[in-house]
């Protein structure tokens, strides 16, 4: 076994370099993965960069697909927690921008170049909560859903466009101890929303569960889904996302933790494990990783599927 510096036995990270806020999705049978970047103070990251991969075991760099100060003209800096969603061959870029407002931009390919929209999609103030982690479900029936907030969590169907919604329609709600990162799936019958609880800061972030028959709830709460191992070193496991490999009924989560050694809520590195759904449709609590675990999901993924979604 490894030993970290700090005594700690070393658990292997995703992707080499501090990184956070993962967003993981499949596009024409490729993992891809959007993170914040992580490593400075207060994180204040100004660019978006993604990685891919057919195996989730090698991964290639695509370096920065998105940089505020050069592709707005609206947000420098902090930038934060972004999602792809694809439609009609458009690739559209959600994020956060300046603490408090949600982007999109759009590209012909999943690394871009990406076009920003010009504007805000969501402005500092135009709901209740802090308008940040901004994240996409695609329903079954193609309907395009973003969930976003801080304090309190927003969802709204999008328009056609993935550009656009319209305001009336937007559902707000307070699951417990919600802070940030909602995230929505659907398996079967089965809504699933999962949220991060406390400070990202705290190594007690983590990642909690409700299910419902919609998207818009009313939800039933099932407690936490993914939490601290300390025994193992792993600290501070949230800001999930959640994905099905395509032609399976295999399921992945990926999520950040203090790095190892020497993370913090500013350090911070990623990790994938396996999301087991139950027979009475709900959730296995996931049990963070000390291996690398994605060497086995591998075996999941024959590189010659096409994604559905
Ligand atoms: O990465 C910056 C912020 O930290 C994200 O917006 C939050 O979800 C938390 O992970």
């Amino acid at each position: 076994m490894n030993i970290s510096n700090t005594g700690e036995p070393a658990v292997p990270t995703l992707i080499e370099g501090y990184y956070a806020d993962p967003h993981l999705c499949v596009f024409d049978g490729r993992f891809y993965l959007y993170p914040t970047t992580d490593g400075s103070d207060s994180w204040g990251a100004t660019s978006f960069k993604a990685f891919s991969s057919p195996d989730l075991i090698e991964w290639t760099d695509h370096g920065v697909v998105f940089s505020l100060p050069e592709h707005t003209h609206w947000a420098r800096e902090h930038a934060w927690a972004p999602a792809v969603s694809e439609r009609n061959g458009n690739y559209f870029l959600y994020y956060t921008a300046e603490q408090e407002n949600i982007g999109v931009a759009v590209a012909s390919s999943p690394t871009g170049p990406f076009a920003d929209l010009g504007r805000p999609l969501i402005a500092e103030g135009d709901f209740p909560g802090r308008a940040i982690d901004p994240n996409i479900f695609v329903d079954d029936d193609g309907a395009a859903y973003l969930c976003w907030g801080n304090g309190i969590a927003h969802t709204v169907p999008l328009n056609e466009d993935m550009t656009s919604f319209d305001a009336s329609r937007v559902i707000s709600w307070i699951p417990t101890g919600f802070r940030e990162a909602a995230n929505l799936h659907r398996r079967g019958d089965t809504y699933y929303l999962s949220w991060s609880e406390n400070d990202t800061r705290d190594e007690n972030y983590r990642v909690r569960y409700a299910t419902s028959t919609s998207p818009f709830g009313p939800w039933t709460e099932h407690g936490v889904l993914l939490e601290k191992a300390p025994q193992w070193g792993i600290r501070a496991t949230g800001h999930h996302s959640i994905v099905r490999i395509p032609h399976s009924d295999d399921w992945l989560i990926a999520y950040h933790r203090f790095a190892i050694p020497g993370g913090t809520g500013y350090r911070r590195e990623l990790a994938i494990d396996p999301l087991l759904h139950t027979d009475d449709g709900l959730l296995q609590k996931v049990i963070p990783s000390r291996e690398p675990t994605v060497r086995d999901l591998a075996t999941y993924h024959p590189k010659t599927e096409k994604a559905s979604n």
